[in-house]
């Protein structure tokens, strides 16, 4: 069996332990920068900060997962992803067991999916995507590497979002509209057409 190393150990690291299937795993272990205070988190064994990872590679622990998430500043998930590049992790995807996601769905990956999402036909997951708690992802979505659609967003048929995205809770995008790359959606909002790369948009947007 596999050994695991999640990287962050903070609420979105709650998140992903509850939603990992236990059994896959003959350990699993968490790096934190800060390390000093607990000892574990939900029952998994914090091993150190980063300094460990390369020791923990040698010692089997190959699967990673990155466990910091991210509302606008998406800077530490790259750096964190860079490193588990450099270290030849294997980035597994997570993916709650209440999830539905369409077969004819591709993902990449470091992925989460959380808790009662949906994702329908034809869809693409970038890598290091995070798809949040009850979110709908509709048919034919495309959702760039590393962006963040959080809980209870819906993506009608169609919709297009960039990477490095974030797109706040309760959002609802309407079918056929392209989200630009690192744009930031206020929780709440109403997208109604296109959104151009490097956007800040909240509440009801009508080009
Ligand atoms: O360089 C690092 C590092 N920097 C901060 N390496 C490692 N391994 N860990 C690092 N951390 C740790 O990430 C902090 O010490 C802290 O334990 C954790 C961040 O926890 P926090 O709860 O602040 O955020 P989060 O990233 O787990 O969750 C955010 O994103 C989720 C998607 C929150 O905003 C959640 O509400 C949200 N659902």
């Amino acid at each position: 069996m596999d050994k695991l190393v999640l990287i962050g150990g903070g609420g979105h690291c709650k998140s992903v332990i509850d939603s990992i299937d236990k059994n896959m795993y003959e350990d699993i272990v968490i790096t934190d920068k800060d390390n000093s205070v607990l000892e574990e988190i939900m029952g998994v064994r914090i091993a150190g900060d980063d300094d460990v990872l390369a020791e923990l590679m040698l010692k089997g622990y190959k699967k990673a997962f990155i466990t910091v998430g991210f509302i606008k500043d998406n800077t530490l998930r790259h750096k964190l992803y860079d490193v588990t590049e450099v270290l030849d992790f294997d980035l597994i995807n997570v993916i709650d067991k209440t999830a539905i996601v369409s077969e004819k769905a591709h993902l990449d990956k470091g992925i989460f999916i959380g808790k009662g999402v949906i994702i329908n036909a034809e869809c693409k997951i970038g890598k290091m995507a995070i798809i949040n708690t009850g979110s709908i992802v509709e048919h034919e979505c495309i959702i760039g590497e590393h962006s963040h659609i959080a809980g209870g967003t819906i993506l009608c048929g169609n919709v297009h979002v960039g990477t490095d995205t974030f797109i706040g809770a309760g959002s609802r995008i309407i079918q056929n509209v392209t989200i630009g790359n690192n744009c930031i959606i206020g929780a709440g909002s109403i997208i109604l057409s296109d959104v151009p790369d490097n956007s800040q948009v909240n509440g009801i947007y009508h080009s």
